[in-house]
């Protein structure tokens, strides 16, 4: 080897060590989207364990999906996936529409906790701890995406209870979660962004309070028909294993105040807030859910897939427990709803855990109904996507 070849290639070394540092540091830089080498094929993950209400099937949609925590729709058909601990945002395809992904592209994996993913107008917005952050034109540019626009950057960044769920609501409003960066603390008192749900215009401005005293919601939607908010709510912890309940909430009322720290699941006075308010002057759940439980997204079903038993009705996934004796969650439970009120609380699909060994093969997050009125779950325990379809007990194929 010449002398003149080797300063050659330790020129192009350096420019290219030069490059890879440039594109990590800077946080806005275009990402490098890499395509998951991957084939349509049988998963080895055993959803035969799963439990299902009689007519309904679950199948996987897409796995090696490392992390898989909330999902977008994109207008042309892309899911896009966020993670919480991954760094990285997934864009999902079924190109050839058997309902099953064919292409994976991880569209970014330089992100902190980006987990939560909105779709509007050809836009991907994510929201990491304190910003998010606007990927235009995305459908379009899956192999080459653009860097993305900071959309806001004045979040607070404690990691606590800092990743966020966001999505637009009917109003064409960005719904943003900011979690209590504690377990039991009067954070809004600090702050009053702490512990409550925010909205704010697409670009950024005119950002206001929707919800206040809510822990930390990790999972939110309207109503079909009323078009209000509901979200879930993470109960708090070190009160023992059966107090107090996770919730499942409505929002009646912009502004409204829904306990935390002071009064939990609508009755549970806290130990140490408890004493400043009556349980009375804060909006009792809809649903008072197992206590840690952990219930993240949440769906009203509307397509015309599942059957008209549960229109009108709520499902919301229950991440399970992390610090329970005997763990509780794992499944995607079901609130019969009348009108606004519920009548029932049970499992619409269980069996993630081993209630024997207590082991988990999977967690569900998010739940996303697709256009042909079937239900997409996903999982960050099994890094995987699965598909709940209908048709009635004795149809030809059920
Ligand atoms: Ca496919
Ligand atoms: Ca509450």
């Amino acid at each position: 080897m010449t002398l003149k070849t080797s300063l050659t290639q330790a020129l192009a070394l350096a420019v290219f060590l030069l490059m890879l540092s440039s594109c990590k540091q800077s946080a806005t830089a275009e990402p490098e989207p890499e395509l998951i080498q991957y084939e349509e094929a049988a998963s080895l993950l055993p959803v035969d364990r799963l439990n299902l209400p009689p007519g309904f099937r679950i199948e996987v949609f897409a796995d090696s999906v490392e992390g898989a925590r909330s999902m977008a729709l994109g207008d042309n058909g892309t899911l896009f996936v966020s993670t919480r601990n991954k760094k990285t945002v997934y864009a999902i395809q079924d190109l050839d529409k058997d309902f099953r992904a064919d292409h994976i592209t991880v569209l970014d994996s330089t992100l902190e906790v980006p987990n939560g993913v909105a779709f509007r107008k050809g836009s991907l917005y994510v929201a990491q701890v304190g910003r998010l952050l606007r990927y235009d034109s995305i459908e379009t540019k899956l192999d080459n995406p653009p860097a993305p626009v900071v959309v806001y950057d004045d979040y607070p960044t404690e990691f606590h209870h800092g990743w966020k769920y966001i999505a637009f609501g009917p109003d064409d409003k960005l719904y943003v979660p900011v979690g209590a960066p504690c377990n039991i603390c009067d954070s809004a008192a600090v702050d009053e962004r702490y512990a409550s749900i925010t909205r704010m215009d697409p670009d950024g401005s005119n950002r206001e309070i929707v919800a206040r005293g809510v822990r930390n919601s990790v999972g939110f939607t309207w109503h079909p028909q009323t078009g209000e908010l509901w979200f879930t709510d993470n109960g708090r912890d070190l009160m023992g294993d059966d107090i107090p309940p996770c919730e499942l909430n409505r929002v009646s009322e912009a502004g409204q105040h829904f306990g935390y720290p002071f009064c939990h699941g609508g009755i549970i006075k806290d130990p140490e807030y408890g004493e400043q308010h009556s349980c009375d002057e804060f909006v009792p759940p809809v649903q008072a859910l197992g206590a840690h439980v952990a219930p993240l997204g949440v769906r009203f079903p509307t397509g015309a897939m599942f059957p008209e038993e549960y229109r009108g009705d709520a499902l919301l996934a229950e991440h399970g427990s992390w610090n329970r004796a005997k763990k509780s969650g794992y499944r995607i439970a079901r609130v019969e709803l009348d009108g606004n009120n519920s009548v029932g609380y049970g499992p619409f699909i269980e069996g993630w855990l081993d209630e024997e060994t207590q082991e988990a093969f999977g967690r569900p997050v998010d739940l996303l109904f697709l256009s042909d009125g079937s239900l997409l779950i996903s999982d960050d325990v099994a890094h995987a996507i699965y598909r709940v379809t209908y048709a009635p007990p004795g149809t030809p194929g059920a």
